[in-house]
């Protein structure tokens, strides 16, 4: 069993019940007049998440592991968007308003897609989400129990929300995380260093932190 050097200590990595779980590297996050945008940030300091996740994408892929995509986004009608979401903020411009790539975080509009250097491959399941965990009223949880899943490889953005989200409640579904520092990306950089600490701190109390090379060295030896 490959190990991997990682904080706070090495991950025993299992393959064949591994997947790389890559959370919303979609075009609203990560280009500009998209949703994250909107909420005045600098989506710019995303993009270095972008190379070591296609590298580890195609690794993964490479190696036969289950990959599976998620997009935070919500239905045409806006049915699933709560209120207090729509509203938090008081933003100028809401979920589901009209923005260069269509509608905000909306399911089918350009923006909630996913960036076409990570695009998913027929087969690769992608988890449409109306929250920012990624279990929270989607299928995912199913999917990796029928695969046989127990140990999730996280990656994407933005690591105190999205990332963190999920890994909380991964955890308490009892799924091994590891996540990856340089594939996982937020607008802030103290938040950025936090978010990760707080996944290790404790005896890794939600899981582990490595960087991809750690994991790619298990991946391509
Ligand atoms: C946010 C996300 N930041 N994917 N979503 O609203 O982290």
């Amino acid at each position: 069993m490959p190990v991997i050097e990682a904080e706070p200590y090495e991950f025993a990595f299992e393959p064949a019940t591994a997947a790389l779980v890559i959370i919303d590297m979609q075009r609203d996050f990560l280009e500009s007049g998209g949703f994250g945008e909107s909420l005045g940030n600098d989506v710019s300091q995303l993009r270095r998440t972008i190379e070591p996740t296609r590298h580890l994408l195609e690794a993964a892929r490479g190696a036969g592991l289950t990959v599976i995509h998620t997009r935070e986004g919500h239905r045409p009608d806006l049915a699933d968007l709560a209120p207090a979401k729509k509203v938090r903020g008081n933003p100028a411009l809401k979920i589901g308003d009209p923005a260069p790539m269509g509608r905000l975080l909306v399911r089918g509009e350009p923006g909630h897609d996913i960036i076409p250097e990570l695009y998913p491959l027929p087969g690769e399941p992608v988890i449409d989400k109306p929250g920012k965990g990624a279990f929270y009223a989607t299928d995912l949880d199913a999917i990796l129990k029928h695969r046989g899943i127990k140990q999730l490889i996280v990656c994407g953005v933005t690591t105190e929300v999205c990332v963190n989200t999920t890994v909380r409640e991964a955890n308490d579904r009892g799924f091994d995380c590891l996540v990856l520092a340089d594939c996982t990306g937020s607008y802030f950089p103290e938040f950025q260093a936090m978010g990760l600490a707080m996944i290790k701190a404790q005896g890794g109390i939600f899981g582990w932190v490595a960087p991809s090379a750690a994991l790619l060295a298990a991946l391509v030896p």
